[in-house]
């Protein structure tokens, strides 16, 4: 076990992680106002690095937050931090807040938004849970309405997930699925969901109020070029039931099978050969490092 203290990017400055520290003023802390990303390093390379840039700057877009850094001094800040720590293979958590303000919630008052950066070891599923896939449960916590604080942008107000994945741990099961108020499957708590059916692979689309998520994106291209059929379309909770295989989607868990939800198991309960056929694609993919942006 290293036992060397990693550093902590917080507006242009490294700090030790015990001195990593954030005012309580902060509106990213006070009202949850703020934007953030999660990316994955492999071997030296930072996976899809470029769409995860562009992602947070559409967030920061859609909320009226501007980050005071260019696309190019952003990616130079991650690679950076990644040097410091001497990180190859990483979780890199990307931040930026509305900043300091006072006790209104009036983002007038926030002069200059706050830019975290923290790399780290990467935290995954309970072991097996790839090989022997997760249950899931459907959550009775709505997907927030796209008309409102909806999840196609990568908010710091997750509470909504985070409700949803406290009925999955009352529950006893790994993960929860969130649905629209109209009853349609949407996503997981931070990952986005397929079905395949009858071979053709299936998802909602973000209309449902679900992330445009880069896993997401990556397995349809994926998938397409094994030559599968795949559309975006509106899956109901009984469409889980009758699939042949459902699977999650995202940068922490990449892809996951889904092998029981609400206790029904997904045919034989065990992962699908199409899921395992894309999470083998998937694997060779991330250590690719032509789809990645080099530490160096
Ligand atoms: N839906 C939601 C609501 C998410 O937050 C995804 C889908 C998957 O998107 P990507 O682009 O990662 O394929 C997310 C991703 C975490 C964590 O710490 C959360 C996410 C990503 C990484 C880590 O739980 N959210």
């Amino acid at each position: 076990m290293e036992m060397r203290e990693i550093y902590v990017y917080i507006n242009g400055e490294y700090y030790l992680k015990s001195e990593a520290k954030i005012s309580v003023f902060d509106h990213g802390f006070l009202y949850g106002d703020g934007v953030f990303e999660g990316i994955r390093a492999y071997n030296g390379s930072v996976f899809k690095l470029k769409e995860h840039i562009d992602r947070l700057y559409s967030s920061a877009h859609a909320i009226m937050l501007d980050i005071p850094l260019t696309k190019k001094e952003m990616t130079k800040a991650v690679i950076e931090t990644l040097k410091r720590n001497r990180h190859t293979t990483a979780y890199i958590r990307l931040v930026v807040s509305r900043g300091i303000g006072d006790l209104g919630l009036d983002p007038r008052k926030c002069s200059k938004s706050t830019i975290v950066i923290i790399t780290d070891r990467i935290k995954l599923h309970e072991k097996g849970a790839k090989e022997e896939g997760l249950k899931a449960i459907i959550s009775w916590v709505k997907r927030d309405p796209v008309d409102a604080t909806t999840h196609e942008v990568k908010s710091l107000n997750y509470l909504n997930s985070i409700l949803a994945k406290i009925e999955a741990n009352n529950a006893g099961v790994d993960e929860a699925i969130c649905l629209n108020k109209e009853g349609s499957v949407c996503e997981g708590v931070a990952e986005n969901i397929f079905i395949v059916s009858n071979g053709v692979i299936i998802t909602p689309p973000t209309s449902t109020g679900a992330l445009r998520g880069i896993t997401r994106n990556v397995v349809i291209e994926e998938a397409q070029k094994l030559g599968y059929r795949t559309i975006e379309n509106e899956i109901t909770p009984a469409d889980l039931f009758f699939a042949d295989e459902v699977f999650f989607t995202g940068t922490a868990a990449e892809i996951v099978p889904v092998i029981e939800i609400n206790r029904r198991k997904i045919r034989d309960g065990k992962p699908g050969p199409i899921t395992q056929e894309l999470m083998r694609e998937y694997l060779k993919l991330t250590r690719d490092p032509q789809e990645g942006v080099p530490i160096c």
